[in-house]
């Protein structure tokens, strides 16, 4: 029996790692630009932000606390959105380069890579004639041998560090296999429900976005950890961004959208910004009869601490 009173989560990804600024002009780089990007992008309707820092002269993704920290209390004061910090930053960062304004910022939310892995857009590389910055080229042709390290010790590491502060997770699953190391933690009693799950499907390196793969992903995750005690969500790379996380609120699910995840509003139509990406999501939903969840009632569905127990 389908739940006709749940509503449904947006989170929007305003910029990431993996995207580089010639890939999109509209992808925003500078810490004004994240700002004004997160902000519309919640007064649009998404009730997560998950975010990402950008060096500010050439849009170089970086760790900094110190530019994480030019935008996420702006972002905080003007609006009620959930802040959702990467640990994940990019391949090319440390462990300890990720944490480090998350464990400074102890925010409501930050990602959780379940599993290490390859994970790359180097096949795009051969497609960009000129590039706009001198390091972006080295950037993505170099991810073809990188590792995404998300090792049993280093999620341990964060779930005990972070979720000691009261952060609580966007776990994201891009393959069958991380929801069985999601088991794992829970097994060990370092992760309690309701789980946010966040199934990612279109990443070279993770499981194809296949809508098959989808309904895998949710009977197992409903197989290990009973519906009751978890949330599913969906991204969507590139050009299946909105077919799928259309069809994850059909199966009872929640959707991200943001250009960290796709550049695009439409087939061959770049997407000017995030906010149009949450407009276009909220359209389909609310005429599929969905009702959008605030960011409090986001709060209440996965067990958050509220903002006002955070200092960005
Ligand atoms: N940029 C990807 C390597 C996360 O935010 O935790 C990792 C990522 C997921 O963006
Ligand atoms: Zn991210």
């Amino acid at each position: 029996m389908s739940d006709t009173t749940r509503k449904v989560i947006i989170s929007c990804a305003v910029t990431g790692a993996t995207h580089v600024p010639t890939m999109s002009e509209h992808l925003p780089i500078t810490p004004a630009q994240i700002r004004d990007e997160a902000i519309q992008a919640a007064e649009a309707g998404a009730a997560i932000i998950h975010l990402h820092a950008r060096d500010p002269n050439d849009g170089r993704p970086t760790p900094n606390p110190d530019i994480f920290k030019q935008f996420v209390p702006a972002i905080a004061e003007a609006t009620d959105a959930v802040i959702n910090i990467t640990t994940g930053g990019s391949t090319r960062m440390t462990l300890e380069e990720r944490l480090a304004y998350p464990l400074r910022a102890a925010p409501e939310m930050c990602s959780l890579n379940m599993g290490s892995m390859n994970f790359s857009i180097h096949p795009l590389a051969s497609k960009v004639s000129s590039w706009r910055y001198e390091w972006e080229k080295g950037y993505v042709e170099g991810m073809e041998d990188m590792i995404f390290r998300n090792t049993f010790k280093d999620i341990k590491h964060i779930l005990l560090e972070l979720g000691g502060k009261g952060t609580r997770f966007e776990f994201e699953c891009y393959d069958l296999g991380h929801l069985y190391n999601l088991a794992h933690f829970v097994d060990q009693g370092l992760i309690k429900p309701p789980f946010f799950i966040q199934s990612v499907f279109g990443i070279l390196g993770g499981m194809g976005a296949d809508p098959e793969n989808m309904t895998v992903m949710r009977a197992t995750a409903d197989r290990l950890f009973g519906r009751e005690n978890y949330h599913f969500s969906v991204l969507g790379a590139g050009r299946h961004q909105m077919p799928l996380v259309t069809m994850s609120a059909i199966l009872g699910g929640n959707v991200r959208v943001g250009l960290e995840d796709s550049v695009y509003i439409a087939k061959g139509v770049k997407a000017e910004s995030n906010a149009q990406q949450v407009r276009k999501i909220r359209r389909i939903l609310e005429e599929l009869s969905f009702e959008i969840a605030s960011p409090d009632e986001a709060r209440a569905m996965l067990g958050l601490k509220g903002r006002d127990k955070v200092t960005p």
